[in-house]
């Protein structure tokens, strides 16, 4: 494979924290969510071959069903992550309750992930991913279940990967989001989307058409504003429509509707990590009324309404949605 000189998320991880002892640790993280994205890519890969599509027959905790790959994911990064040496807690979209990691093998960083995002795309062949959401736990706290209700603003870093046409791995930290693309070869991924920015434009709006109806009346306007003035993609597997917003620019919205009065998606393991991604390049995240990252978490699994992308369009919509 020809790479071209670039880096690979291993020289990156090291050379950009070597000498922030406050995240010591976060490197071992990041490389623990990269080895179970290149197994769960793998599986991804040859479900259809393995048979192993289709659902496992039970609901998760969010009475939804869950799919073969849904589990097998989790374990994947479940294993890879407590085993990491510096994973304290897992919170995970299909377990109900917190994975919390034995006090001698566990470490100082706690993760909310969905391990495999886009249920409905995965028997089809179309784009999925996984997201995940990393803090920091407080200097010599005992980590309860109570310690992973963190605000997302709290986030140290925040990471997903998108298994597409090519699977690439984006992280964001403080300083930069960066993509890096698996060499599916080597299992090795490399820099290849160096300082994501959004951009200014935003040709794209992103939304479930029909949900439309059972919108309240602002949000049905702010969603026929984008309507008017935007091309809509939607995919259906939110990293997927987030990852072309980032790259391309444009707007996704997973408003409260009749059905869904908290809206659908998942606070801790989607809208936070996501919403951190958005903001560290230059875009932004609200449920419609309250900046994403700033909600108080009550529940582990708790849903909320999304509005997440280019900076303005995030902020004009919420205007009409709050009616501010
Ligand atoms: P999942 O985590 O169970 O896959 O559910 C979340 C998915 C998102 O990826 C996507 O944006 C949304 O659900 C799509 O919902 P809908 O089919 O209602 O449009
Ligand atoms: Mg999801």
């Amino acid at each position: 494979m020809v790479t071209g000189g670039k880096t690979t998320l291993q020289e990156y991880v090291e050379a950009e924290w070597q000498n922030k002892s406050q995240i010591q640790g976060l490197n071992a993280v990041i490389l623990a969510i990269a080895e179970g994205s290149r197994q769960v890519q793998q599986q991804v890969q040859q479900a259809a071959l393995a048979d192993a599509l289709g659902t496992t027959g039970e609901t998760n905790v969010q009475g939804e069903i869950v799919q073969r790959l849904d589990e097998a994911s989790s374990s994947i990064f479940v294993e890879t992550l407590s085993t990491s040496g510096h994973v304290a807690a897992i919170g995970c979209e299909e377990i109900e309750d917190p994975v919390i990691v034995d006090g001698e093998t566990g470490g100082g960083f706690i993760v909310l992930m969905d391990p495999l995002d886009g249920s409905s795309n995965i028997d089809v062949a179309v784009s999925i991913g996984s997201i995940f959401g990393i803090w920091k736990k407080a200097p010599g706290e005992t980590v309860n279940d109570d310690s992973l209700l963190k605000k997302g603003n709290e986030q140290v870093a925040a990471a997903y990967v998108v298994y597409g046409s090519s699977t690439v791995l984006v992280l964001a930290t403080q300083d930069a989001v960066c993509g890096f693309t698996l060499d599916a070869q080597s299992g090795i991924y490399y820099e290849t989307h160096p300082n994501i920015l959004i951009p200014d434009a935003c040709p794209y709006y992103s939304t479930n058409e029909g949900n439309s109806k059972g919108l309240d009346e602002p949000t049905k306007k702010a969603i026929a504003l984008l309507r008017d003035k935007y091309s809509q993609r939607y995919v259906g597997s939110l990293v997927a429509d987030f990852h072309r917003n980032l790259l391309k620019g444009g707007i996704f919205a997973y408003p409260a509707d009749l059905n869904r009065r908290d809206g659908r998606l998942r606070l801790m393991y989607e809208a936070n990590p996501l919403g951190f991604v958005a903001e560290q390049a230059g875009g932004a995240a609200s449920t419609g009324y309250e900046r994403i990252l700033d909600v108080l978490p009550k529940e582990l699994h708790q849903r909320t309404p999304l509005i997440l992308g280019n900076k303005d369009v995030v902020e004009s919509t919420v205007s009409v949605i709050s009616g501010d």
